[in-house]
């Protein structure tokens, strides 16, 4: 039943059926599928294979646009039960999070975001298109824990190395640490920028932010 809810929802988030697509995911939440694989093994999995499909051209521009609306929508039926999994809420650290400049995707940024004040991170999230100067600003005035950025194209990428080299420049890389993140992003490009952290999901993301600040998971 909840296999067929989620190839359901997949299906729906590529053909960007509306409809089917709340349905599917309310189903879920109603068979008390875990937040987290929903998004995961569902919602995320669709989108990349909506991005297959968009690179061999069975897809185009305005359904993918589509694919993504419908992808907020779920997400809006996801997120509540996802902080209500929550459990005691002790703040573990405070996270800035952003797209950086030049890229406008924000699906996995706000996923990420979402499981990491699920698991008690005070979250700040400077958006998408993030202008390096308000990064510095941000960083300046609040001293987070961790700086977090998502970049998903391969044009916007270097970004993240832009922002550490000023983040340094401006002495202010030393007190926080730096995570990257977003499709294109490796743990080899995160070594060669001098991010201290990378994470190729959002589950892993909030490990690794835990593991950053020597936070221990009872097992
Ligand atoms: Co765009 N797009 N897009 N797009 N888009 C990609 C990235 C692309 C791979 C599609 C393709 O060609 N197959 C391709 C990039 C190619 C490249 O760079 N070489 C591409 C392109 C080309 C473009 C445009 C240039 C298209 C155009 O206009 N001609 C344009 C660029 C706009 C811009 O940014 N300036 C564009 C626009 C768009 C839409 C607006 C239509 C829409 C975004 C809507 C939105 O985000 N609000 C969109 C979408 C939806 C995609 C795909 C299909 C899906 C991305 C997504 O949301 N995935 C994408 C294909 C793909 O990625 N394979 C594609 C779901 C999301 C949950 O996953 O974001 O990877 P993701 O996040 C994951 C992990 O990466 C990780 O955790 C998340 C959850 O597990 N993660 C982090 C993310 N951030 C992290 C940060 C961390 C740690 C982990 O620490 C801080």
């Amino acid at each position: 039943m909840s296999e067929e809810q989620m190839e359901s929802l997949r299906q729906a988030l590529i053909g960007a059926k509306k409809e089917q697509g709340l349905e599917a995911t309310q189903a879920l939440l109603d068979d008390n599928v875990d937040p987290v694989v929903i998004l995961q093994e569902g919602m995320a999995s669709a989108m990349f294979t909506l991005g297959a499909m968009w690179t061999r051209g069975e897809v185009f521009l305005p359904e993918v646009v589509a694919s993504a609306t419908l992808f907020k929508m779920c997400n809006e039926l996801v997120e509540p039960a996802l902080l209500a999994s929550g459990g005691e809420k002790i703040v573990a650290g405070r996270v800035i999070l952003c797209t950086v400049k030049g890229d406008l995707h924000d699906l996995g940024k706000n996923m990420v975001g979402a499981m990491l004040k699920t698991a008690g991170f005070e979250v700040t999230d400077l958006g998408k298109d993030t202008p390096l100067d308000k990064i510095l600003t941000a960083v300046r005035e609040t001293s987070p824990d961790i700086l977090g950025m998502s970049a998903l194209l391969t044009t916007t990428v270097p970004q993240q190395k832009v922002v550490i080299e000023a983040l340094k420049k401006e002495g202010l890389f030393d007190s926080i640490k730096v995570m990257v993140g977003g499709a294109p992003v490796t743990q080899e490009w995160a070594d060669e920028i001098g991010a201290d952290g990378f994470a190729p999901d959002a589950p892993e993301a909030v490990s690794r932010a835990r593991a950053l600040l020597g936070i221990e998971v009872a097992a």
